[in-house]
């Protein structure tokens, strides 16, 4: 399998941890890849007509994007057990689309501010992007920390990445501040092997 990617790529950086936790980097050929709404570079347009990585080319079918779903088949293909059975499941997804959300906040900060033209750029539009983040991580530290100290699943592993990409390109904002459960868990989580190998340092 080929996969498209970038290392400072939250949504990359989850089927990266996935396979260095199910031990199956091996089955996957990383393909760099870079770009922007504004260039696709060499983002895989052919194969991915929205043009985002991660894309997962396999020999025994379509192409498939997003993350979510390339997870979700990996793990299946793996037997990696990243997604428990119902009802268990339905918080693992919560909390994973609650991660993504948060993953897609951020890129779309990072974008406004070098991406966009810059006399076209608002403030105002990123701070309610931050907004969305500032709520989500809200709720995350008053509704999820019991189901942070549970099995590794792929919300932890989702909400990992996304918490990365905020001290890689968001630091400023300080989101630790007034969570200190999260703040805790994250130093943790942080500290797994496939975390350390994985993402922008990694
Ligand atoms: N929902 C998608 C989001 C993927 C995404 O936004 N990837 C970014 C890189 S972090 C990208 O490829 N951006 C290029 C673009 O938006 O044109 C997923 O989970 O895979």
């Amino acid at each position: 399998m080929k996969l498209y990617h970038s290392a400072t790529s939250p949504f990359v950086r989850k089927v990266m941890v996935l396979l260095h936790e199910a031990g199956a980097t091996d089955r996957v050929t990383l393909i760099p890849a870079a770009g922007s709404p504004l260039d696709p570079g060499t983002l895989p347009v052919e194969r991915n007509p929205l043009g985002k990585i991660p894309a997962l080319e396999r020999a025994d079918g379509p192409t498939l994007y997003d993350s979510r779903v390339i997870t979700r088949y990996l793990d299946t293909a793996l037997e990696a057990g990243l997604y428990p059975p119902a009802p268990r499941l339905w918080d693992t997804l919560t909390l994973e689309a609650t991660a993504d959300g948060i993953s897609e906040a951020a890129v779309l900060i990072r974008y406004e501010f070098h991406v966009r033209p810059e006399a076209s750029r608002s403030v105002a539009w990123a701070d309610a992007q931050w907004q969305k983040i500032d709520r989500a991580l809200t709720a995350v530290e008053s509704q999820w920390i019991a189901h942070l100290s549970g099995p590794l699943d792929l919300g932890q592993i989702a909400l990992g990445c996304a918490l990365g990409y905020l001290d890689f390109r968001l630091d400023d904002r300080n989101w630790r501040t007034s969570r200190p459960a999260l703040a805790a868990r994250s130093i943790a989580f942080a500290d797994r092997p496939a975390m350390l190998a994985t993402g922008p340092n990694g």
